[in-house]
């Protein structure tokens, strides 16, 4: 890089410092009991295991931090959320975090944080905003590299053999970054190879009650089913109870792999109903907490932190289960 390109990258970044500052130097919040910094958190809802993890993290963590922490449970409906982020605005919280339940339709609601000179911080979950500076950071994991890694193992699990391979996904809820980025993710690591064909694909909206019932469907409709991929562990726990219930055996009549990571589903990998799971960590709320503070400060954030995560064969989730956290 030449010095004057240096030079401007330094000065980019000294103007979004800038504007963090005066974003986030609101000054006029009310501060909660104790002289606390006061953060909005408004979560999705409590549909999964992972969730739930999720939920506990962040409020652990703010504990421990000493921050007053206003959560506020959307049930996975977005117009609750957007009620909970002006809510947020009218109590002129310090900074507002959010987990967006669906990636499109924040801009409005963002933009009234920003004229309030309130930061938000995303979550878990992306927003589809063009406009980068109606948000200070986002943290969370790589759904496309998640999706990836269970498409990779798939081809490996089939490597040398020409028979067609028949797919059911399980799609998470739709529109949500994860639903999207793991549904690409997997087609494109699967796609160099014409014997693996996805035959039927629907939302399970990321329950274990709606992946049974979906799963119920596809056992009815598809004449042969080599393969589940489940965009998180509730729903492909649904479809197992499914699946046994059909007669069938999860794991050996048809294979089974899933994203999440949680202990129930380790516990059906260590009974051989779940073939692969791609890791996703829920654990954020330390590392949210850390971001509050600094982004309420002034100082410059990385604008996306990645989650690193890994992936586990039932041979290592079984070992992993005695200590595994969520
Ligand atoms: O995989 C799923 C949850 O957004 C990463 O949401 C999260 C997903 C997680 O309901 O279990």
């Amino acid at each position: 890089m030449s010095k004057r390109a240096a030079a401007a990258l330094v000065a980019g970044a000294m103007v979004t410092v800038l504007t963090a500052c005066g974003s986030g130097g609101g000054g006029s919040a009310a501060k909660g009991p104790g002289g606390k910094l006061v953060v909005g958190f408004s979560q999705v809802g409590a549909e999964s295991g992972w969730r739930t993890a999720n939920t506990k993290s962040i409020q652990d963590a703010a504990k421990k931090a000493g921050i007053d922490l206003k959560f506020s449970d959307a049930q996975q409906k977005q117009e609750n959320q957007i009620k909970a982020i002006r809510s947020f605005i009218q109590q002129k919280v310090d900074v507002i975090a959010f987990s967006p339940v669906v990636e499109s339709g924040w801009d409005t609601v963002l933009k009234e944080a920003k004229d309030a000179h309130i930061p938000v911080i995303l979550t878990d979950r992306a927003v589809d905003s063009k406009d980068e500076s109606l948000y200070a950071s986002f943290l969370g994991s790589d759904f496309v590299e998640e999706g990836k890694k269970a498409g990779d193992w798939l081809v490996k699990e089939y490597q040398g053999k020409s028979d067609e391979v028949n797919i059911v996904q399980l799609e998470g809820t739709t529109g949500s970054a994860p639903a999207n980025d793991r549904k690409s993710g997997f087609a494109d690591a699967v796609k160099g190879e014409p014997k693996f064909k996805v035959v039927a694909s629907q939302t399970g909206d990321f329950t274990r009650a709606k992946g049974k019932e979906v799963m119920q469907a596809f056992l009815k409709s598809q004449s042969k089913i080599d393969v589940l991929y489940a965009h998180n562990d509730d729903m492909a726990l649904g479809a197992i109870q499914a699946i046994e219930e059909a007669g069938k055996k999860p794991g050996t009549d048809i294979k089974i792999v899933s994203v999440d990571g949680v202990k129930d589903a380790f516990t059906a990998m260590s009974q051989g109903k779940i073939n692969y799971d791609v890791e996703c960590n829920p654990l954020l709320g330390d590392q949210l907490m850390d971001l509050v503070k600094k982004v309420k400060a002034g100082e410059q954030v990385p604008r996306r932190i990645k989650t690193e995560e890994g992936t586990f064969t039932p041979e290592q989730a079984t070992a992993a289960l005695p200590t595994r956290q969520y």
